[in-house]
């Protein structure tokens, strides 16, 4: 599927979709919301319990109304379920570059950034989580013109993707889902292995499922909001 071109007719406008509802109402949405993003963790390590496919179609469905440069929606969104030779596959492909890049590549500060979080070259998650999403961003669109293909100029395309990744791991969170945002380095094998056009670039990895039983987090914390937000004029 191509994305929408408009040519260059201005769009026929239709009134603003505006939510109607209470401070009240909406304090409770927020704090809600706010509830359900303050679990969100990144898991490592899944369960094997399935996710019924709806669930992870709506988020895609979410991720997808992103804002995107443009409206151009650069962006596709690989689902990917029980297909183990696959699987294995990626992994195998991830965890080579990975371990080169943990033993070779990432200098030693990164590496020592890394280590009170304990990652390492093992990706097991890209095997055992029930649902893996490969999210590719378009460097450039592809329109038929005739019997040409025109590259079509694409604008903020890692912006929008970020959003619509956001989105969809808000998404993910708000069904009650694990997910980890992993970005083996590099990731170039992706889109080969997946079969995506030359204009597609792999942008991160996200296996959704359940935490196994035994799943542990690192004790992180987070910048306190003073840290984070700065208020004008100052309260
Ligand atoms: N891409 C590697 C390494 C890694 C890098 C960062 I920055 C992290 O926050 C976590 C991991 C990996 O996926 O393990």
């Amino acid at each position: 599927m191509l994305a929408p071109y408009h040519g260059d007719m201005t769009l026929p406008r239709v009134p603003y979709p505006a939510v109607h509802m209470t401070d009240a109402e909406r304090a409770a949405a927020s704090n809600a919301f706010l509830d359900v993003m303050r679990r969100r963790r990144s898991a490592r390590d899944f369960a094997a319990t399935p996710v019924p496919r709806h669930l992870v179609v709506d988020a895609i469905r979410a991720a997808a109304l992103a804002p995107s440069g443009a409206n151009q929606q650069p962006w596709t969104f690989v689902l990917i379920g029980d297909e183990p030779e696959l699987r294995a596959r990626i992994r195998d492909a991830a965890e080579t570059e990975e371990r080169e890049g943990y033993e070779h590549r990432m200098s030693p500060e990164w590496l020592e950034a890394l280590e009170p979080l304990g990652t390492d070259w093992h990706k097991p998650h890209l095997t055992d989580a029930p649902w893996l999403i490969v999210v590719f961003e378009h460097a450039y669109g592809v329109r038929i013109d005739g019997d040409r293909r025109r590259k079509v100029k694409h604008y903020y395309v890692r912006e929008s993707v970020g959003i619509a990744v956001g989105f969809l791991l808000a998404a993910l969170t708000h069904a009650g889902l694990a997910t980890l945002t992993h970005t083996p380095s590099p990731m170039g094998f992706l889109r080969e292995i997946l079969g995506r056009p030359e204009n597609e670039r792999a942008y991160v990895v996200i296996p959704v499922g359940h935490p196994a039983a035994d799943a542990t987090v690192p004790d992180i914390t987070r910048k306190p909001l003073d840290d984070v937000l700065v208020e004008v004029p100052s309260t």
